[in-house]
């Protein structure tokens, strides 16, 4: 764990526990999609909520649809460029990309930086039922966060486990005070076998960021001690696993620390995260992307202007802040590597390809940061 918090540009020692233990005046109309007061409650109190069955499988079908056709194109480019022998065109969405990435480790990277929001992953994002249930948590005015991903872990692929980790570490400093809230969506059923998410109750109830390491793969690590003693929480009672059913929704803002453990099934488990914040705060994406309003009460008719949202590509961006602008910030398609800003907020303490390519694009040398 880093002590030294002068070396953390990320940690400012300073909490917003109103921001995110508050709730919002709720709507005085009933509209479809809106979770249960005592859920409401539950998100501000205890720092997340899931509620079960929140979309039907009608619902979610041509979600999965357009990741089978996504994998299918990925398939195809690793085929004809010669990387793989097979298609594995007989498997179903829970073993294709598995089969794939163990021929071409890689694949499911590839897949997690396909950042383009398909149709139906903007029907997904913009759903007036999942813009209901977020205005109770936020309030009317909603933004898309610049950040949303597409989450599978398949067993055995480390670049799909999780460390313990607030989101805001990953998001710049100005950022702290608003409230983003989070609607990780299962596709399938995830379970405490295949790697559903696990939380830290009441750890979002200082509203503050605590202090993380770099890097497992490029993921911040938060470790129990930092948590123990800043964030006044209890390992034996407050960590709660969390399984859910495919369909059911978990509610969560960018301070409550979580994380998802290895998948030891044979079978890929399957989410999405969207975020969504109140219009007019801070992106908190380093300036390198900006959200987009979903809904105004003011202009019933707006419509989310998603191909302004989508034509900034973060990986794409996240590469041109690392070479500071002097390259053309294209990113190979084939490279796996994810590396982004978050990494020189806090200390370095341990290698991967991640972190030393960020350390390349940066124009340091990997021995430099020991
Ligand atoms: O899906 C996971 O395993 C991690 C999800 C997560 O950290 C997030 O959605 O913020
Ligand atoms: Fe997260």
């Amino acid at each position: 764990m880093a002590d030294n918090e002068v070396k953390n540009p990320g940690f400012t020692g300073i909490g917003y526990p109103e921001v995110f233990t508050t709730k919002p005046p709720q709507p005085t109309t009933k509209k479809a999609g809106q979770i249960p007061d005592a859920k409401v409650d539950e998100y501000f109190e205890q720092g997340f909520t899931i509620v079960e069955d929140f979309f039907s499988n009608e619902e979610l079908e041509p979600v999965r649809d357009s990741y089978k056709q996504l994998i299918d194109g990925i398939a195809n480019r690793l085929y004809e460029t010669g990387r793989i022998k097979n298609l594995y065109k007989e498997y179903d969405m829970k073993e294709r990309l598995l089969k794939l990435d163990n021929e071409w480790s890689g694949a499911a990277m590839m897949l997690i930086k396909l950042g383009k929001l398909t149709p139906e992953f903007r029907n997904l994002y913009g759903n007036e039922k999942l813009l209901n249930a977020i205005e109770q948590l936020i309030g009317p005015n909603i933004s898309a966060h610049p950040i949303w991903n597409t989450r599978p872990k398949l067993p055995g692929v480390t670049e799909t486990d999780v460390p313990w980790h607030q989101d805001s570490a990953y998001f710049d400093n100005d950022s702290y005070s608003t409230l983003v809230a989070t609607a990780w969506v299962a596709f399938y059923d995830t379970t405490v076998e295949n790697g559903c998410l696990e939380f830290v109750k009441n750890g979002h109830k200082k509203g503050m960021v605590i202090n993380h390491d770099c890097c497992d793969n490029f993921y911040l690590m938060l470790f129990e001690e930092e948590m123990v003693k800043r964030l006044g929480v209890d390992p034996k009672t407050d960590f709660q696993m969390c399984p859910m059913k495919a369909g059911s929704v978990i509610f969560f803002s960018n301070v409550i620390p979580h994380r998802s453990n290895p998948n030891t099934t044979d079978k890929i488990r399957w989410g999405m995260d969207l975020r969504y914040q109140k219009t007019g705060t801070p992106w908190g994406f380093y300036g390198m992307k900006s959200g987009i309003v979903l809904r105004d009460p003011d202009q019933p008719d707006l419509v989310p202007d998603w191909d302004a949202y989508d034509s900034q590509d973060r990986y794409v961006k996240q590469k041109e802040y690392e070479i500071e602008k002097t390259g053309d910030g294209k990113v190979d398609e084939f490279d796996t590597t994810i590396s982004g800003p978050w990494m020189e907020k806090w200390q370095i303490v341990r290698h991967s390809v991640h972190v030393d390519q960020f350390l390349k694009d940066k124009g340091k040398k990997a021995q430099e940061s020991n």
